[in-house]
C-alpha cells in the first residue's frame, strides 16, 4: 500500500466501509483514498451533515476521527487541510474542502442531487437560505457554544452575550419554520435536501450545547421544522450515522448528548 507520512501530534483513526486503518503514536499515516471522499470529523460536530449528505447521495467515502480534545484539529497537518482549524474537511478529487456550507454546495452540484441545480428557477431562492443557514444561523450558534472566543473570560459578559444570541437564533428559527411551511420544493419536502440536515443538526445542537444553558429550545413552537427532522429520523442515512456517531434513537426531534464508539464530541 503506498502511503504518505505526515507528522502530527494526535491520533488519528481512519475508517473505510470496506476496512479499517488505525494510525496512532506520534505520527499519522494518510493511506492513499480508496473512496473519492474523506470525511475529517468529530462525533457530533459539523462533519455530521456532510456524513449525512454523503449517504444520502449514495457516497462511499473513507473517514479520519479528528481527536478534538487532545488538539487534533490544530496539528499542522490538520492546519494545511484547513488553516482556520474547524471541523469538518472533506478531501475531494479536486482537494480538500472547508467550511460545512461550500461541502454542501460543492456535492450537490457535483451529483445533481439534493439541491437545486444551477439552472433551475428556484436556485437563488435556495442559495440564500443555504448562505443564511451558514452565515447567520450557524455563526451565530458558534457565539453561543464558544463565547469566550468573542467576549473572553468574563463570565457576565458571556452570559449576556449567550442571552441576545438566544433571542437572536429563537427569530431565525422561525423564519426557518415559515420557510418549511411554504414547502418550497428544496426543503421539507418529502426528499431530503442538504439544507434540512444542516437545519436539523443546528436544531440538535442547539437543544444540547452548551451543556450549561441547554434546554432553552422547544420544537413545540417550530411545528413544520418539527415535522421535517422527524420524517428524517427513520432514514437509513441517518440511522447509519445514528450508529457511527452514537446519536441517540431521536437525534434531532428528542436529542441525547452523543455516546460515540470512538472519540469524543467536545
Ligand atoms: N464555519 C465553519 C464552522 C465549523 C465549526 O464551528 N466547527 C466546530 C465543530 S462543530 C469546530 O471545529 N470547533 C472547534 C473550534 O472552534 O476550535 C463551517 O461551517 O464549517
Amino acid at each position: 500500500m503506498h502511503e504518505t507520512v505526515i507528522s502530527a501530534i494526535a491520533c488519528f483513526r481512519s475508517e473505510i466501509v470496506a476496512f479499517r486503518h488505525i494510525f496512532c503514536g506520534g505520527r499519522a499515516i494518510t493511506p492513499v483514498m480508496s473512496t473519492p471522499y474523506r470525511l475529517y470529523y468529530a462525533p457530533d460536530n459539523a462533519s455530521l451533515i456532510i456524513r449525512l449528505v454523503l449517504d444520502e447521495l449514495g457516497q462511499s467515502f473513507d473517514t479520519t476521527l479528528v481527536d478534538r480534545r487532545h488538539g487534533g484539529n490544530q496539528t499542522p497537518d490538520y492546519l494545511a487541510l484547513n488553516p482556520n482549524g474547524l471541523i469538518p474537511v472533506l478531501e475531494t478529487p479536486q482537494g480538500p474542502i472547508f467550511e460545512t456550507a461550500a461541502i454542501l454546495l460543492w456535492l450537490a452540484d457535483r451529483h445533481g442531487q439534493m439541491a437545486p441545480p444551477p439552472d433551475a428557477p428556484e436556485r437563488g431562492a435556495f442559495l440564500k437560505w443555504l448562505f443564511f443557514t451558514s452565515n447567520t444561523l450557524h455563526a451565530e450558534m458558534r457565539l453561543l457554544f464558544y463565547p469566550a472566543k468573542y467576549v473572553g473570560d468574563d463570565r457576565p459578559a458571556q452570559d449576556r452575550l449567550r442571552a441576545q444570541i438566544r433571542r437572536n437564533l429563537a427569530r431565525h428559527l422561525g423564519k426557518l419554520d415559515a420557510l418549511a411551511a411554504s414547502a418550497p420544493g428544496w426543503f421539507a419536502a418529502p426528499a431530503p435536501g442538504v439544507l434540512d440536515y444542516y437545519v436539523a443538526a443546528a436544531l440538535r445542537w442547539m437543544a444540547l450545547y452548551p451543556a450549561d444553558g441547554a434546554g432553552w429550545l422547544e420544537l413545540d413552537g417550530l411545528p413544520h421544522l418539527a415535522r421535517t427532522v422527524r420524517d428524517l429520523e427513520p432514514r437509513p442515512a441517518v440511522q447509519r450515522a445514528i450508529a457511527a456517531e452514537g446519536l441517540g434513537d431521536h437525534p434531532f426531534s428528542r436529542p441525547v448528548y452523543a455516546n460515540p464508539p470512538e472519540g469524543y464530541a467536545t
